[in-house]
């Protein structure tokens, strides 16, 4: 028996990836349906391994370990972290979707990193301004550029030995930071990848990169819009870790910090020691998020 980890499923077969580094074509013992499990790409699995001579050697799944967690877009299980990749230009980021996406984070309890692309065709002050705007949120913020490698290595620390997702718009340089990153891959890039991102893209097939030991990448086509579902307008303070100092401490109880008096969140915004762009995002969504019409479902 081998432990190894669902890489990819391709019509009734799992592709598994072991420490040693070889990859076994497998099915799933038929015991799986009658529990009512289905193995998930990302899942770690016991194998036994019944074919080395074929090309790709052959096996079968025999346990699913324990699974950590589990998301729903894409459908991966175990994923550690997901490093949210903008361009700092070209596109240039909306931080309006920045702030939704971690804040999607923040609910799924999925730590993320951020991190600023294309610093080559950066200037300075762009550069800091993302820097000043995003360093209270929460997560870490890196700054690369795949073109002159600059963050690759502190990139590299980051993802080691995790799986993690790569999200985030479309041209932010995700299919060319994972070709960066795993020797095997051959993402496609540029304009054709942003095509098929519109085009046909739901048949894609969902995988794990290896980019080294015990370490996985996913690849995600880029989204143009993000929904913030199923919250509460007066639970989005909690997603801005900024505002954590001062909460409970506002003139009323359960204050949002909109337009009650007295409001510590925005006398700390007036004195500069929340962002501005933030607190305006902040403001944007949860007027949003209030006057969403409620979703009926059947
Ligand atoms: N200048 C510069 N261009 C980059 C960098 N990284 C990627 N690009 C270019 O940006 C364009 C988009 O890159 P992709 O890797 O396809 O972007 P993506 O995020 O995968 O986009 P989608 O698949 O559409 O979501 C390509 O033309 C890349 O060559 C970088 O660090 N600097
Ligand atoms: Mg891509
Ligand atoms: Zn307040």
């Amino acid at each position: 028996m081998q432990q190894g980890k669902i890489i990819k499923s391709i019509s009734g077969f799992y592709e598994v990836h072991t420490r040693e580094g070889i990859t076994y074509r497998c099915r799933a013992r038929g015991l799986f349906r009658a529990l009512g499990q289905k193995p998930l790409v990302g899942d770690d699995v016991e194998i036994e391994i019944t074919d080395t001579v074929s090309v790709p050697p052959e096996g079968s799944v025999m346990r699913i370990l324990p699974r950590r967690n589990s998301l729903v877009r894409p459908n991966v299980a175990n994923v550690d972290q997901a490093v949210l990749l903008f361009a700092i230009t070209h596109p240039v980021p909306s931080y309006n979707m920045l702030d939704r996406f971690l804040i999607l984070m923040e609910r799924k309890e999925l730590p993320a990193v951020l991190c600023f692309n294309k610093t080559d065709l950066a200037r300075k002050e762009e550069i800091e301004a993302l820097r000043e705007t995003y360093e209270d949120c929460g997560c870490r913020v890196l700054f690369a550029s795949n073109y002159q490698g600059e963050g690759i290595e502190e990139l590299r620390k980051v993802l080691e030995g995790r799986t993690s997702v790569i999200t985030g718009p479309s041209g932010a340089g995700k299919s060319t930071l994972i070709n960066t990153l795993c020797p095997e891959a051959r993402m496609e890039t540029g304009e054709l990848s942003r095509k098929i991102a519109r085009g046909k893209n739901t048949t894609r097939h969902i995988e794990l990169l290896s980019a080294g030991a015990d370490t996985y990448l996913v690849d995600t086509p880029g989204f143009t819009s993000l929904f913030l579902e199923e919250m509460e307008a007066d639970q989005l303070r909690y997603c801005y870790p900024e505002f954590g100092p001062y909460e409970g401490t506002c003139r009323f109880g359960g204050c949002v910090h909109i337009h009650e008096p007295s409001c510590r969140v925005r006398e700390a915004v007036e004195a500069g020691k929340i962002h501005p762009i933030r607190y305006r995002n902040y403001c944007e969504l949860y007027e949003e998020l209030r006057t969403r019409k409620p979703v009926y479902r059947k």
